[in-house]
């Protein structure tokens, strides 16, 4: 905030997520181009971020190259977003606009659905309390039947059509009214024009001084 009390400009933090193979890393990606090309500076981000140190043993769980205890994975991809906040906040503040390819809401979505006793979605959302909140939400809905005929479904930890259901029925439990739903059965051109409408409304929100909110605070 300057001294006159006016928030800063900034880029918007644009976010994506939903169930596998719904197509949010195809929009994501057309976003980020699609925003470049009228001159809106934008990156593209994803987590779990599987460059780190963190991303690598995460990479190796989803893998199935290793095991971990539920609550220890949980927590691990938790701080493998903390380990980025500062440089999103730093990135957001400079203009950039960041399309962020999952984030805490799969994070507690996906944990939630494994149904473990204790890792309930309370005690799931706890390590994400604090970290940036986007300023739009494209949660992308697909069928499960429409997903598993997706190619490549089934070859990570997380992809079988049962797990989806649980993890489809944590987001369902999650939704906050101010995210945009998004029915992914259409053709990626209809979608994608849905996505820059709103995607652009939080550019211009942004651009003229929206305060950064954060995860599950008031
Ligand atoms: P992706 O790279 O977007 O295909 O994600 C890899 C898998 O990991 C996918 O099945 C979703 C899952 N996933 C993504 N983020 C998290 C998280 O924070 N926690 C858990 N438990 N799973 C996650």
């Amino acid at each position: 905030m300057s001294a006159a009390g006016k928030v800063a400009a900034r880029g918007a933090f644009v976010l994506f997520e939903g169930a596998d193979r719904c197509g949010k890393s195809t929009q994501a990606m057309r976003l980020v181009h699609t925003l470049e090309a009228r001159g809106v500076e934008a990156e593209l981000w994803r987590y779990p971020d599987r460059a780190t140190a963190m991303g690598k043993m995460i990479d190796q769980y989803l893998r199935s190259k290793s095991e971990m205890e539920d609550g220890a994975i949980h927590l691990l991809f938790a701080a493998n977003r903390w380990e980025k906040k500062a440089l999103m906040e730093r990135k957001l503040a400079s203009g950039v606009t960041l399309v962020c390819d999952r984030y805490s809401y799969s994070g507690c979505a996906f944990t939630a659905a494994k149904g473990v006793d204790g890792l309930d979605l309370e005690w799931c959302r706890a390590p994400e309390v604090g970290l940036p909140r986007p300023d739009a939400l494209m949660y992308l809905e697909l069928s499960l039947e429409d997903a598993a005929k997706r190619g490549g479904f089934g070859e990570e930890r997380y992809e079988t059509t049962e797990m989806q259901r649980a993890v489809k029925a944590s987001f369902e439990a999650m939704r906050e009214d101010w995210w945009d739903v998004i029915d992914a059965n259409r053709e990626p051109d209809v979608i994608q024009d849905e996505v820059l409408r709103i995607a652009l409304s939080a550019v211009e929100k942004c651009r003229a001084g929206r305060e950064l909110k954060r995860l599950w605070q008031s």
